[in-house]
């Protein structure tokens, strides 16, 4: 008798931490391959010129939408160069133009734990006398804008890619904007190809 009454609580020990085993097992098996859902992002702009880039505005200087093959072009792009009278932008003073972009509205996005980038690719064939610029201007006035300053100062015949970040979310929160490419040419030299920029993206993005 002093055997079954020490055998049967280990038995009974036994059987209770199998059976709390199959209960809690599967909930923490659950919570280890639970990953965290994809962060959400979302394009508000998109453009890569192969349509011969619609509701683009040009004032100034050389800019226009460059077919295959043009001026060294791999695709269609935005350029900023004399064709079709040459794959230069030399004229006899200095020469001044802008390129932008049908209008987008900067919507659903909150200034708080949110960020808005503008990414593009470009080429680059000029002297050192030229200022290129990048900027998101109010698509109604084009007099409020914010500069994008970015790393494509460079000469490159690759396509090199750049993601800007737009300072001061908070003023364009609910705005319609536009992206305005600028090139001032001092009219010394110029015999470059000139600019290319191509594939721009306007991506919101939450944290
Ligand atoms: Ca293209
Ligand atoms: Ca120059």
């Amino acid at each position: 008798m002093q055997r079954f009454s020490f055998a049967l609580p280990i038995v009974v020990l036994f059987l209770g931490l199998f059976a709390f085993s199959q209960v809690v097992s599967p909930a923490i098996g659950k919570r280890a391959v639970h990953s965290p859902a994809p962060l959400p992002s979302l394009k508000l702009f998109e453009e890569n010129f192969e349509s011969g880039g619609p509701g683009w505005t040009v004032e100034g200087d050389f800019w226009h939408v460059a077919a295959n093959a043009q001026c060294s072009s791999v695709t269609k792009t935005a350029a900023y160069n004399r064709w079709p009278a040459a794959c230069n932008y030399f004229v006899s003073g200095a020469s001044e133009g802008s390129f932008t972009s049908p209008p987008f509205v900067i919507s659903g996005i909150s200034p708080v734990g949110n960020e808005l980038t503008v990414s593009f690719t470009y080429t680059k064939d000029m002297d050192a006398g030229e200022i290129v610029s990048f900027f998101l201007v109010d698509a109604f006035d084009n007099g409020i804008w914010s500069s994008l300053p970015g790393p494509y100062g460079s000469n490159t015949s690759t396509p090199q890619p750049v993601t800007l970040t737009v300072p001061n979310l908070g003023f364009w929160w609910g705005r319609t904007a536009a992206l305005q490419a600028v090139i001032i040419s001092d009219g010394i030299d110029d015999q470059g190809l000139g600019f290319n920029f191509d594939n721009v993206l306007a991506k919101k993005k939450n944290f």
